[in-house]
Parts: structure tokens; C-alpha cells; sequence
């Protein structure tokens, strides 16, 4: 199958062709298409798993055992989140929105990036670092109170504030997964952007697309482990590759469609 994988530094004709027949689009990306914005990815060198192994972060019996670091990392992740600024990968996608009729844009990020950037048709498979709720009553955190070591606790129940994220173990909300899943097997072109494709079910998706006859395609700056299942692998910065994917589609649209310039 590797053989058959294109390796690309640019948008091949084939995809460009398949773009504009394309009525359904799909679109999963990870951490990668955040890089550009200045936040570290999971597993490169300077990656946020690097300090730490994830298995003591990114599980609720890590949170039990060690509230104060899951906490305190979470945090941290939150103020570089609110800091970042979308970029122009993340506004490239917002733009596909727009121009295509079915759209679907499947992020396993949590920074919440590509909601600030305006993409409306997207799921959160993992939730998003912006919602905090208790982890014994489960409500959400309208009013903060603090522990005498300094943890966030439930103004409620006094339980500590866990991320509103998917931690390893746990299972993906039904409804996101779902349309994400209904999405990838009515996808005309699926693109995997900025993914390590390790983590499943997520990385489930761009087969389901391709088993229902999807034209699928991987940007990221190195292969990943899935592209060796992908009809493309176009080696690029995501916030370079995708813009020209829209200049090419742009492009297309009838110059009748352009509005009147009314300011003469
Ligand atoms: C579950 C939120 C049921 C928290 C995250 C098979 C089926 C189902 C489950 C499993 C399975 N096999 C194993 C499992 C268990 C587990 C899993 O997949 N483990 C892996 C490690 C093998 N899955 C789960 O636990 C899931 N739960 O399925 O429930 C269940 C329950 C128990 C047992 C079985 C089943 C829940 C997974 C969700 C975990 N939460 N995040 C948080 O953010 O803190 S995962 C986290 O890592 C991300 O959300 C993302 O999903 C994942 C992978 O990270 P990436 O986004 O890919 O980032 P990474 O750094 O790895 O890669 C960045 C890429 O970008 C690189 O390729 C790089 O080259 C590229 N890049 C860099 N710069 C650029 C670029 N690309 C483009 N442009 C650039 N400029
Ligand atoms: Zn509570």
C-alpha cells in the first residue's frame, strides 16, 4: 500500500480535482495545525508528553492520585491556549466551511482554536480545556473556591475541577463521534492535518472514509503512522499547505458570484 502513497510538497492535481467535484469535506485535525500558533504537540521533542509521561497526566486515577500536577498542567495549557491566536491553517479551514455544501471539521485539539477562528461545522472529540467540571458531582464550575493547597474545588460538593476533556480510558461523547464518524463515511476528499494518527478511535476515521470512497490525504511535516493508508502524504506546514487549498477553489467560483463592488 506505501507504494501507492504519494509523497508531496504541494497539492497534487489529483487532489485539486477532487476538490472541486468535492460536495462533502471532511477534516480531522491534532495538535500540529496548533504548532504555527506557538502551542507544543504531544509528542514532538519539545512536545507537552515530553516533561511528563501521559499516563501521569491525562487519566482520571493520575488525577486522584496527583490533583495538584493535572490541575496546575491543565492551567498552564489554558493561559498558552488563551494567548494563541488562531492561525492560518486554522483560518484556512474556517474557509472550507464556507465554500463547501457539506462540511464537517473533526479536531481532537482542545485549545479551541478553530472555534476562535470561526469554523462553524466542527466537533470536539475531546472536549475543550476552556470547560472545567466537578469530578464528584460533575457540575460544571459556575463560582470558584479554592483548597488550603491551592486546588480548584467545587463550590458545591468542595470535589476538586477536572478539564472538560476526554482523558485516556475514557470514553468519546456519543453525539460528537458520531456525526464525526457519519461525516468521514460521506466524505467526496477527507483530510488528515497535523496528526501523530496514535490515538484511537480518532484515528479510525480517515479509513472509514477511505472504505466508503473517500479521496484521503495527510498534511503534516513528517509521515505519521497512518500514511501509509492515505492516497496523498503532502509534507508541509499546515498553516502554508491549506491556504492553497482554498486559493485553488477560490479561484473557481464564477466571477458572476462576486458581490458588486458598490463602493464606485
Ligand atoms: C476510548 C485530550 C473507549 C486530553 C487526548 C482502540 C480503540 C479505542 C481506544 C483505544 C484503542 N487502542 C487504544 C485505545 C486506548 C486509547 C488510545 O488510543 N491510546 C493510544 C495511546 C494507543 N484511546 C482512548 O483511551 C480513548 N478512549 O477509546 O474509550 C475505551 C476505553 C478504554 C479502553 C479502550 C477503549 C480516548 C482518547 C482521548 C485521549 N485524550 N486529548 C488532553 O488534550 O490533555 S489524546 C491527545 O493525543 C490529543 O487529543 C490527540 O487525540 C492525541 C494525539 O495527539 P496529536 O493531536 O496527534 O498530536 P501529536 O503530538 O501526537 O502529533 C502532532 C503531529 O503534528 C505530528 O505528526 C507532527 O509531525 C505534526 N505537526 C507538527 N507541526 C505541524 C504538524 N503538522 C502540520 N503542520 C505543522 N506545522
Ligand atoms: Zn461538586
Amino acid at each position: 500500500m506505501s507504494s501507492r502513497t504519494a509523497h508531496l510538497t504541494e497539492p497534487s492535481e489529483q487532489l485539486l480535482g477532487r476538490l472541486e467535484q468535492a460536495t462533502s469535506l471532511c477534516v480531522l485535525t491534532g495538535a500540529g495545525i496548533s504548532v504555527e500558533s506557538g502551542l507544543s504537540t504531544f509528542r514532538d521533542p519539545e512536545g507537552l508528553w515530553e516533561k511528563y509521561n501521559p499516563s501521569d497526566l491525562a487519566t482520571e486515577a493520575a488525577f486522584r492520585r496527583n490533583p495538584k500536577l493535572v490541575q496546575g498542567w491543565y492551567q498552564a495549557r489554558l493561559e498558552q491556549a488563551i494567548s494563541a491566536q488562531p492561525n492560518a491553517g486554522h483560518l484556512a479551514i474556517t474557509e472550507l466551511d464556507e465554500l463547501s455544501e457539506y462540511f464537517l471539521l473533526v479536531t481532537q485539539n482542545v485549545d479551541t482554536l478553530h472555534t476562535r477562528a470561526g469554523t462553524k461545522r466542527l466537533v470536539e472529540l475531546h472536549g475543550n480545556i476552556s470547560d472545567e467540571r466537578c469530578v464528584d458531582c460533575g457540575q460544571p464550575s459556575d463560582r470558584l473556591v479554592f483548597s488550603e493547597e491551592g486546588l480548584r474545588c467545587c463550590a458545591d460538593c468542595n470535589g476538586f475541577l477536572r478539564p472538560g476533556v476526554v482523558w485516556f480510558g475514557e470514553t468519546l461523547p456519543t453525539e460528537p463521534f458520531e456525526r464525526a464518524s457519519e461525516a468521514a463515511s460521506r466524505a467526496d476528499v477527507f483530510l488528515s492535518v497535523g496528526t501523530s494518527s496514535i490515538v484511537y478511535p480518532a484515528a479510525g476515521l480517515p479509513l472509514l472514509a477511505k472504505q466508503n470512497g473517500a479521496f484521503v490525504v495527510e498534511i503534516n511535516v513528517e509521515p505519521s503512522a497512518l500514511s501509509h493508508t492515505m492516497h496523498e502524504l503532502i509534507l508541509g506546514p499546515a498553516g502554508e499547505i491549506l491556504p492553497l487549498l482554498v486559493e485553488h477553489i477560490r479561484s473557481l467560483q464564477p466571477l458572476n458570484k462576486l458581490e458588486p463592488n458598490t463602493s464606485r
